[in-house]
């Protein structure tokens, strides 16, 4: 039963595949320290590790890329950004940054003063790292549905209206540097928010005259959810409706390498020219000249043409289908996953995939490290290990233990996803006899990119 809805394109140029042997595999994890992360990409039969940055760019991103200026001053490639991110985003001030955590580095810095708190839809890694960073402290305002990957919810990445104002009344609408409002929520399982609720945390925002910020990075899939699942938008194109989710924001900070189609790129948009004096100042010292913000200026032309593709109903339709489609073979076979089926990846939930181990054991960090053993399809972990520490230097215990089996955008076809349902299919069959695993080395930040596991006793 393949997905409904063909491939919106056709194929210009093929990148072959390797296939490597499972003794060869099991050597490469070990020499990788059981993190999918530090593997060779070659090793990886189909990698699903992430949906950043690997994209299949167009023929018109390609062809765009060719007319790049690399002037380091005042380049024309920039100003077609900007149009196109006032044009489609509505936002008037743009500042360019090589990826979505330089955005983010430079609106901790802009808008957090050391003791400040920042609500959000649930916690994303880089975004909380940058908010501590700067001194401030992260509230996850998510609704309570997000953390259950059984609840069934339309719109999981919910804003908790009740959580964000009790919040309010704690702290102080002055101690608040502002709410972060990612569409989707990543780390939910790809969750959309309404654009009823995008509304009410506005209404609060106006109330206290805090900063309502969006991680905007998948923006383009928020909107197709809202047209299919929420009412009066049927007919309303996800262009439109991305400019209606915006039009309630004070501005975003972007990571260009998902919902804007590259494989690098980013940054920051907004209303307020005083903000966007500060992260002018501020590129030039972290990042390179406003306008370039560490990019060529062919991956400016590249994301200028992306941000539109992103939004294409067919593209759309055809990009949150096969995703759904895996996730509904996975769901058939009887495999524990987050429900919804998000928009960029089926997340295994590791905890009923693996119930004879416990989150300590680090479930999904084994699950992913098997998964590549047994099928060379690469995943990434969602879990206590991606959560890190607290301030006194505890493990966080997440909700969610998950394995995130990411789609990368316009690469990969439905063949491919029955390749990776059956695998995991397989694995769940023969779960019983996957361990767990304990930290052996771990970096002081950010730690799930390079932390290296072995086996438990
Ligand atoms: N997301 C992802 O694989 C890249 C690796 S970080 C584990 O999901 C959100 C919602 C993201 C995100 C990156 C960033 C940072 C911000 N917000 O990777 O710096 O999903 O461009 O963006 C990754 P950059």
């Amino acid at each position: 039963m393949p997905s409904n809805v063909a491939e919106p394109y056709r194929i210009k140029m093929v990148e072959p595949l390797v296939m490597h042997t499972r003794d060869e595999r099991q050597q490469a994890i070990e020499k990788a320290g059981h993190n999918t992360f530090l593997l060779k990409s070659k090793m990886c039969y189909i990698d699903l590790l992430t949906d950043s940055g690997t994209s299949a760019m167009s023929d018109r991103q390609w062809s765009a890329m060719m007319v790049g200026d690399e002037a380091y001053a005042g380049a024309v490639s920039f100003d077609r950004l900007e149009a196109a991110v006032q044009n489609s985003y509505g936002l008037p001030f743009v500042v360019p940054t090589h990826q979505g955590r330089g955005a983010e580095h430079l609106i901790s810095l802009i808008l957090i003063r050391p003791g400040m708190h920042v609500p959000g839809n649930m916690y994303f890694t880089t975004t909380r790292a940058h908010q501590e960073l700067a001194g401030g402290t992260f509230h996850d305002v998510i609704i309570d549905e997000a953390h259950d990957p059984s609840a069934q919810h339309p719109f999981k990445g919910n804003v908790d209206i009740d959580e964000f104002t009790a919040l309010i009344d704690e702290v102080g609408a002055e101690n608040i540097a502002y709410i972060n409002v990612a569409l989707t929520v990543n780390l939910a399982g790809g969750q959309p928010v309404s654009m009823a609720n995008i509304e009410a945390v506005r209404r609060v925002c106006d109330e206290h005259h805090i900063i309502m910020w969006s991680d905007a990075t998948r923006l383009a899939e928020n909107a197709w959810f809202i047209q299919q699942r929420e009412d009066g938008y049927r007919d309303t194109s996800c262009a439109d409706i991305v400019r209606e989710m915006l039009s309630h924001f004070d501005g975003l900070t972007m990571s260009g390498k998902k919902d804007c189609l590259v494989n690098i790129g980013g940054f920051l948009a907004m209303r307020d020219e005083s903000i966007f004096t500060k992260a002018r100042e501020l590129v030039v010292l972290y990042e390179g000249m406003p306008t370039y913000g560490g990019l060529a200026g062919r991956d400016l032309e590249a994301m200028a043409v992306g941000l539109v593709e992103a939004t294409d109903d067919a593209y759309l339709t055809h990009r949150i289908g096969q995703v759904t489609y895996l996730g509904e073979r996975l769901q058939e076979a009887g495999v524990p996953v987050v429900q919804p089926i998000g928009g960029h990846a089926v997340f295994l939930d590791a905890l009923r995939f693996l119930p004879h181990l416990s989150q300590d054991d680090l479930p999904a960090q084994s699950l992913a490290a098997e998964l590549f053993v047994a099928s060379g399809v690469r995943s990434m972990e969602r879990g206590i290990v991606s959560a890190g520490r607290d301030a006194e230097g505890n493990n966080r215990h997440p909700k969610l233990e998950l394995v995130r089996l990411t789609i990368p955008r316009r690469v990969y076809t439905d063949r491919h996803m029955d390749v990776v349902a059956d695998a995991v299919i397989d694995l769940h069959r023969n779960a019983e006899r996957i361990r767990g695993l304990e930290f052996v080395y771990e970096p002081p930040t950010l730690r799930f990119f390079s932390s290296r596991f072995q086996p438990k006793a």
